[in-house]
């Protein structure tokens, strides 16, 4: 799991005091008491903000602090109340007291908003304390304390921008150097086994990048790594494709750029739907002669409709412009809305009780699974098309049976079959 966290102090307005004064008008020799009541302090107030991505602004800024309410006054004026203060926060922050640990809210989504320092109370001014006996009050409340408190903010990154491309191309690095992350650089393949993720900061905006090991072919269907980290970049809004074009390792540029391409539309056909850019990276490998090789690829690259940002990553050349643009394809990509998974049209079956029911019955070697929509579904699904295949797997941990079959003792290697299909249960699918 990736988490995005600051520390912050926080503190709230004290209360403005009640004042002691008294009337003083010609011909009232003894004026009453007129004592206005102080302001309320401002709370501290913290919004959940669907435009905000990470917590990247509170590394700069680390205390917070609402105004003090005002003083009361004479003439039973009342003190200003002290304003308010809101600190936006990406959706899904969680809020921590950092004293006791408890979590304080979950701000899950937009306009999700609560008090996490209240501000200090008014103070009475004398003006309420006259009575029979107590013609003259001298006295008045003091307004409330300030409420101080260091609080945690952690948020469950989900990554906006996903690297893609063969091993040892330059991902890692790219994202070493255009975040705080440190993820391990080396010149060998899959030096990346669990991906990395860093926060990107582009101008005032930030994203979070993810970085992936290499892809080879036959990822999509379980070669090398690729299958268990496409997964992470499926959810992702913009891609982008690295290539070695120096060839260092003896590749085509063009062949590599073509078979993560294959790789990724057999994986799923959403992915090259997402808007994808293609990183040129190692320029600085190229030896002179070779020049028109890079003309090449981008030629041939631009001619597919992508655009090409030529690299070099580790001494930053080229980063710059590639980072805005994928801000920039971000920014649209967040405007449309996303992408369902494709909803099957049961409103015909709907009278039918049983319809979505599905059955479980236990074998010597298996878990055989049966139902009227279930099996409606398995015989429209095409097995060799990873999309398809996903779609069936979905269906079924929706319909909440996984969680039956665990209760009924269902462990990792155990063999689920619907009809003559037989998959092994996995935990993380
Ligand atoms: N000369 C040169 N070397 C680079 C460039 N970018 C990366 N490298 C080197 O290429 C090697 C691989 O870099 P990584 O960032 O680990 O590559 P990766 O794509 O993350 O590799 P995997 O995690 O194995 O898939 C390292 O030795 C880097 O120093 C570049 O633009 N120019
Ligand atoms: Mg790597």
């Amino acid at each position: 799991m990736f988490v995005d966290r600051a520390v912050i102090t926080i503190r709230s307005g004290r209360g403005g005091n009640g004042a002691v004064t008294f009337r003083r008008e010609p011909y009232v020799p003894e004026g009453g008491p007129d004592g206005g009541d102080g302001g309320k302090g401002g709370d501290i107030v913290f919004v959940a903000d669907h435009s905000l991505r990470t917590l990247m602004d509170f590394r700069y800024k680390t205390k917070y602090e609402a105004e003090n309410g005002q003083n009361g006054m004479h003439k039973k004026k009342f003190g200003k109340a002290g304003q308010d203060l809101v600190i936006r926060v990406p959706e899904g922050t969680q809020v921590f007291d950092q004293e006791t640990g408890h979590l304080m809210k979950d701000l899950l989504h937009d306009g999700d908003s609560f008090v996490a320092a209240k501000g200090g109370k008014g103070g009475k001014g004398n003006v309420h304390f006259k009575s029979s006996v107590r013609q003259a009050p001298n006295f008045a409340e003091a307004g409330g304390e300030a409420k101080e408190r260091t609080v945690i903010l952690e948020l469950k990154l989900i990554a906006d921008v996903g690297l893609v491309g063969f091993p040892n191309v330059g991902k890692s690095t790219l994202l070493s150097v255009t975040s705080k992350a440190k993820p391990k650089i080396a010149n060998y393949h899959f030096t990346t086994i669990d991906p990395n993720l860093g926060v990107v900061r582009v101008g005032d905006d930030s994203f979070v990048m993810a970085d992936i090991a290499g892809i080879i072919e036959g990822a999509s269907e379980g070669a090398g790594m690729g299958f268990r980290f496409l997964k992470h970049i499926e959810r992702t809004k913009v891609l982008i494709h690295v290539v070695d074009v120096s060839g260092s390792e003896g590749r085509d540029p063009i062949e590599d750029f073509d078979k993560i391409n294959a790789e990724l539309a057999h994986y799923s056909a959403s992915m090259l739907k997402k808007p994808m850019l293609v990183a040129a990276n190692k320029i600085d490998l190229i030896p002179n002669e070779d020049e028109a090789s890079l003309q090449k690829f981008i030629d041939y690259v631009e001619g597919k409709g992508y655009k090409v940002f030529p690299l070099s990553a580790p001494i930053n050349i080229g980063t710059e412009e590639l980072l805005k643009a994928a801000m920039e394809a971000l920014a649209r990509a967040e405007e449309e809305p996303d992408e369902e998974v494709e909803i099957f049209d049961f409103e015909k079956e709907d009278n039918d009780p049983d319809y979505r029911k599905i059955y479980i019955e236990e074998t010597d070697d298996a878990f055989v699974l049966s139902g009227k929509q279930l099996m409606k579904i398995f015989r429209s699904t095409n097995f060799y098309d990873m999309g398809s295949l996903r779609y069936l797997y979905k269906y079924i941990e929706k319909s909440g049976v996984i969680d039956q079959l665990r209760e009924m003792g269902l462990e990792e290697g155990d063999i689920i079959r619907i009809d003559d299909f037989e998959f092994e249960y996995v935990d993380e699918f």
